[in-house]
């Protein structure tokens, strides 16, 4: 009877669908349900979450989130994964993460343009016909443009020579540990505070932003400055959820997406925020100057761009042209 009862619901509902009488509810609101590779609360997520909220508090707005939570609902390395194949419709997550579904995908945090610059250029459209060739996703926003990586470090140096070190990596930093002499051992964020409490890395890469969040700066002496590349997380859309979204619903996002890489242009405050917050915290600036600051950040580049090619020669040329041409 039961049984009985949904299907005639069913059939009552499909048919005043047909009839038109209950279309607009229908079309009007999606729900996209939502994993994010960090830590909900934490420093990398926090614009993302801004958009949340902006979108959750807009009455009006033709799309709703369901926020199923952080790396906790799904490990971070996976979470490509789940959003290519639509067990979820929609990830905050790292190029770096991804590299499976999508290879030398973290050239992303070589580029030369801002995420405004590349909209305007029509780089941004090919960028997001590649993700959505190879990993059947939306390439919807680009976060953290303008925050940078750094390497800490638990022993002093002088100069970039990571030799006898061992490093906890992902794959932004691979190259570059490598060709300064460290070793790398690659782990999820979640796992880096053991490693550096139990003493199994002396050191790792992690963006300016953030450290403070899991209680890094307990176990961290010193950070290699300057900085590198643009640390970049992007809002994925299931490519089938997207082109099952309205024309109005596909432009409210894309309206709230520039919105949200507008926030970028904090990061150059919040980086020198940060900063003062590790020197509070005992943290020691080993600064590289003039030419070996500027030999440091070309070997950071060249290093993986190099690698990249060698592993990934066609997707890589690709992006450098997308990226990293006039
Ligand atoms: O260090 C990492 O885990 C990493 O690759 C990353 C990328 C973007 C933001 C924060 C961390």
């Amino acid at each position: 009877i039961l049984k009985l009862d949904t299907r005639l619901i069913t059939a009552i509902g499909t048919a005043l669908v047909s009839a038109g009488l209950v279309t607009q509810a229908v079309a009007d609101t999606a729900t996209l349900r939502t994993v994010s590779a960090f830590t909900p609360g934490t420093a990398i997520p926090h614009t993302f979450e801004q958009f949340l909220d902006e979108v959750e508090s807009d009455a009006d707005a033709p799309v709703k989130f369901n926020f199923l939570g952080g790396p906790e609902t799904m490990p971070p390395f996976q979470i490509g994964n789940a959003v290519s194949t639509g067990v979820v419709d929609m990830a905050f997550v790292t190029s770096a993460f991804y590299t499976s579904q999508l290879p030398a995908a973290h050239a992303l945090n070589l580029t030369r343009y801002s995420p405004e610059e590349l909209r305007e250029t029509g780089r941004f459209e090919q960028l997001q016909e590649m993700w959505r060739e190879q990993m059947n996703v939306h390439y919807l926003a680009y976060t953290n443009y303008g925050n940078r990586y750094h390497l800490y470090l638990n022993e002093p140096v002088e100069t970039p020579d990571l030799d006898g070190l061992r490093m906890r990596i992902t794959p932004v930093y691979r190259a570059f540990v490598e060709a300064m002499g460290g070793e790398a051992a690659q782990t999820p964020p979640g796992e880096v505070y053991t490693a550096l409490e139990r003493g199994t890395v002396d050191g790792y890469g992690w963006p300016i932003q953030g450290i403070f969040d899991l209680g890094w700066q307990e176990h961290t002496q010193y950070r290699l400055d300057p900085g590198f590349y643009h640390v970049e997380v992007g809002v994925l859309v299931n490519q089938d959820t997207w082109e099952g979204l309205t024309d109005e619903q596909r432009e409210y996002l894309t309206e709230k997406a520039v919105w949200l890489e507008g926030l970028n242009d904090q990061n150059e405050q919040i980086n020198a925020e940060e900063a003062r917050r590790q020197a509070d915290a005992g943290i020691e600036a080993i600064e590289f100057e003039g030419e070996a600051r500027e030999r440091y950040l070309e070997m950071a580049y060249e290093v993986q761009w190099e690698r990249l090619s060698q592993e990934h020669a066609e997707n890589t040329e690709r992006l450098k042209a997308i990226l990293d041409s006039d």
